[in-house]
């Protein structure tokens, strides 16, 4: 029996390896003492921990189903064609590619299968709340092709669509990618589609943060907006294995998969699909709906107590599952310190970078919070008030230690589902 899930076998890493051994108890003490408020990440279901752990990691399976270049893929093919097809239902899609290995491969299949070096991406700024891998200037793919960024507008913080379209008609942009990881608003895919028409251009949405909320049916789906392509990572709202998904339209379905395999990547990690079927086929159930619907709703209760409290908000609130908070200049502080502070007391954040940020990206003005974690301990409304008291009084530089206690008491009360204590 294995002790920390028991349905898997039983192994001697204990006694043979007992350094990770003791690192990994260390964790799910870490993660079941604290609470986790990283808009990225979640809990993922003791059922995909399961298959990542299972037998699957053992073969390789370069290719497709049905197109595999070496013997033995019987469960492997009936594996990739089950997530396949949820991957098509949940995201309304006429294809799907399951195999990327994670968020950064999956967006640069996308652009190598799709455009050429050299041509022009629209994207959003890094610095407005964007994502590394839409041509941040430090990344590759920033290197590789011709990005030009958008911007969010003015003290209400929200996408300037007027300047997507100047920018659009000026640089005649090959695809428009909408998408980020720290925006907290709805995006509006239908004008994105209308703008990028106006020059033919591709549509594009990496909506990795915010997957599992369009699988759930709580947000807009880009690809019912009439999108090209859609990307997601697996293991954010949607709760899955780390990993990553492509879904398009048929007329691009053989450019995307070239460029995944063997454009990109080799053997697909089967143990890894298998996850992402799991987590899809949750996705498709009733709880799954409910869920996606209070993480956002979590959010929006969590941004109104802040703000009752005085804490500034970039955009005044949010629309989906994340907040972030403009802490510096109104409690004489940086993000970096309340990052630590908040650990302190057991809750776990992510420094941020604000729109138009005087401060550097080490010590930036703002924090980035998310309730998808929290959701999945079953938190609702009262938890979220709760939670912006403790994070203000941190804030306000009041005593930690009744803050640490009163995070404590929630993470008991709300444990991990799954996780054995
Ligand atoms: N690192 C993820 C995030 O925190 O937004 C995105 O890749």
């Amino acid at each position: 029996m294995n002790e920390f899930f028991p349905s898997l076998h039983h192994t001697d890493l204990p006694s043979f390896d007992p350094e990770i051994h003791q690192a990994i108890r260390g964790e799910i003490g870490r993660q079941a003492r604290t609470l986790t408020l990283i808009a990225s990440e979640n809990h993922t279901y003791p059922e995909v921990l399961e298959t990542n752990g299972s037998i699957l990691t053992d073969k390789y399976a370069e290719g497709y189903p049905g197109r595999r270049y070496y013997a033995g893929q019987q469960y492997y093919d009936e594996i990739e064609n089950i997530a396949i097809e949820r991957a098509r239902t949940c995201f309304r899609a006429d294809h799907a590619n399951v195999q990327p290995l994670s968020g950064s491969p999956m967006n640069q299949a996308v652009y190598f299968g799709l455009l050429e070096p050299g041509d022009t991406i629209l994207a959003m700024d890094l610095t407005h709340g964007g994502h590394l891998t839409h041509g941040a200037p430090v990344s590759h793919m920033g290197k590789i092709f011709n990005f030009i960024r958008y911007r969010t507008k003015g003290p209400e913080g929200t996408i300037d669509l007027d300047e997507v379209r100047r920018l659009t008609r000026r640089h005649e942009p090959k695809m428009v990618l909408c998408g980020h990881s720290s925006y907290p608003r709805e995006l509006d895919y239908s004008a994105f589609k209308a703008i990028a028409d106006e020059v033919g251009a591709l549509t594009m949405a990496d909506v990795s943060h915010i997957g599992g909320l369009i699988a759930g049916g709580a947000l807009a789906n880009p690809m019912e907006a009439g999108f090209d392509v859609l990307t997601t990572t697996t293991h954010k709202t949607l709760r899955g294995p780390r990993g990553g998904l492509i879904v398009c339209t048929r007329e691009l379905a053989k450019k995307v998969d070239a460029a995944v395999f063997p454009g990109l990547q080799g053997g697909p990690h089967m143990h890894q699909v298998a996850g992402i079927a799991v987590a899809l086929r949750k996705a498709m159930t009733e709880p799954f709906r409910a869920y996606a619907r209070h993480v956002v709703q979590n959010a929006a209760t969590l941004g109104e107590s802040l703000s009752s409290l005085d804490v500034p908000l970039i955009t005044g609130g949010t629309e989906n599952h994340l907040l972030v908070l403009d802490v510096a200049d109104r409690f004489n502080t940086d993000g970096d310190e309340i990052q630590k502070k908040l650990e302190a007391v057991g809750l776990i954040t992510n420094k941020q970078l604000i729109p138009d940020d005087p401060r550097p990206p080490l010590r930036p003005s703002g924090i980035r919070l998310g309730t998808p974690a929290v959701t999945t301990r079953g938190m609702g409304p009262s938890e979220m008030s709760t939670l912006a008291s403790l994070i203000v009084q941190i804030l306000r530089n009041e005593d930690p230690g009744p803050v640490a206690q009163e995070v404590s008491a929630l993470a008991t009360r709300f444990p991990i589902p799954g996780l054995a204590p």
